[in-house]
């Protein structure tokens, strides 16, 4: 128990998400901490044997029975279950504080039916074995006035504890896969807000399309530079009025796309509040589509927290810089959402320009070259 309050208090200390450690060395003495505590644990059992031992003896020399060994450890068993289904409870309600504020998606809410569903079902069984497992060890300690009875097999038994968790699992798993399915399924129809999230080490970058909806496609090899680091191409008229956002800003109760994009190693698009997760994959584009539903000033008033934003994480260790790698999440009004896409920047920008006319310039050069080359 006290092992389990002391994992509280390191679930306290541990830093706000996304404040970077300012202080590495405390986490250290932390551990060191408890280390120590456990050696200290272990000393005092070792101590406890040997003051039983001790006990024992003397009563062995004074000609009485012993202790009796089955009772101590029947008692611990009955001891540890207490404990134990106390220490769940208490995670329950003490860390359970800690979880994730009602969903603000659509589809977060048949998510969050699934999570509490398999909750409910895999909480019951666990208390039930639990009692089972530590009451059968009571009740059955050894004793001098019982004989152990030799049962080694019964099909029956082992028919129902195989059969009936192969059951609840495969209703869990097929459940989770229908939801998985209702959820991603989607197709695109007009008035989606696409929206570009593309990832790096260690940052998100974000494109918004302009007036006309559509955004352009990109192409590396053509036209990747460090000011057109989303390679977005000349080619495409779509892309002139593309704008470059620096917060994740969504309009409340529209649909929206993400697409998703990886320039180096995999990443993840994290947005809890969403329960929102993709794997963002170079090479292998990746979206998703949802319909935020609660503002964030409309989600700061629910929880009481004018400080709270929702964010846009990766969720894959993808380096050292990974810790860092968050945007935040912004959900207004549709209104304010016009007003803040009117005050963004245009992706494209002047230098950009003059790149694309080097680079369509080198591309014709280049073709011009492989023609000669082909003719000869
Ligand atoms: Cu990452």
């Amino acid at each position: 128990m006290f092992l389990l309050m002391g994992t509280g208090s390191l679930f306290a200390d541990t830093p706000a998400a996304g404040t970077p450690a300012a202080d590495t060395g405390s986490e250290w003495l932390g551990v060191g901490y408890y280390v120590l505590l456990f050696l200290l644990v272990c000393v005092i059992v070792a101590v406890i044997g040997k003051i039983l031992k001790i006990y024992e003896l003397t009563l062995k020399m004074q000609g009485k029975k012993g202790i009796n060994w089955n009772n101590f450890i029947g008692y611990i068993c009955l001891v540890f279950l207490v404990a134990g289904l106390y220490g769940a409870y208490w995670s329950f309600t003490v860390q359970g504080q800690q979880i994730l504020p009602e969903p603000a998606s659509s589809h977060g809410v048949l998510i969050d039916q699934m999570f509490w569903t398999t909750t409910a079902i895999t909480t019951f069984v666990f208390i039930i074995t639990q009692i089972l497992l530590f009451g059968f060890l009571f009740k059955y300690r050894g004793s001098e006035k019982r004989k152990a009875y030799y049962y080694p097999h019964n099909n029956t038994i082992e028919k129902i504890w195989t059969i009936v968790p192969a059951i609840v699992l495969t209703v869990l798993v097929v459940f989770g896969f229908f939801l998985w399915r209702q959820i991603t399924n989607t197709t695109e129809v007009k008035g989606d807000i696409n929206i570009d999230v593309t990832a790096h080490q260690f940052a998100w970058e974000l494109r918004y399309p302009g007036a006309d909806g559509k955004l352009g496609t990109t192409d590396y090899q053509t036209y990747y530079t460090q000011s057109n680091n989303l390679a977005v191409s000349s080619k495409d008229k779509n892309s002139y009025d593309d704008l470059r956002a620096d917060t994740l800003v969504l309009p409340v109760g529209k649909s929206i796309r993400l697409n998703i994009h990886a320039q180096d190693v995999i990443h993840s698009v994290f947005m809890p509040h969403f329960r929102l997760q993709m794997n963002a994959v170079p090479g292998l584009p990746t979206f998703f589509k949802f319909t935020p539903t609660i503002t964030t000033a409309d989600m700061r008033n629910r929880l009481d927290d004018p400080g709270f934003n929702y964010l846009l994480y990766c969720n894959k260790i993808c380096g050292g810089g990974h810790y860092n790698m968050q945007k935040v999440v912004m959900v207004v009004t549709p209104a304010e959402y016009r007003v803040w896409l009117s005050h963004q920047k245009p992706y494209v920008n002047d230098l950009i320009r003059k790149e694309w006319k080097l680079a369509d310039a080198g591309n014709k050069a280049g073709a011009a070259e492989n023609k000669i080359a082909l003719n000869n």
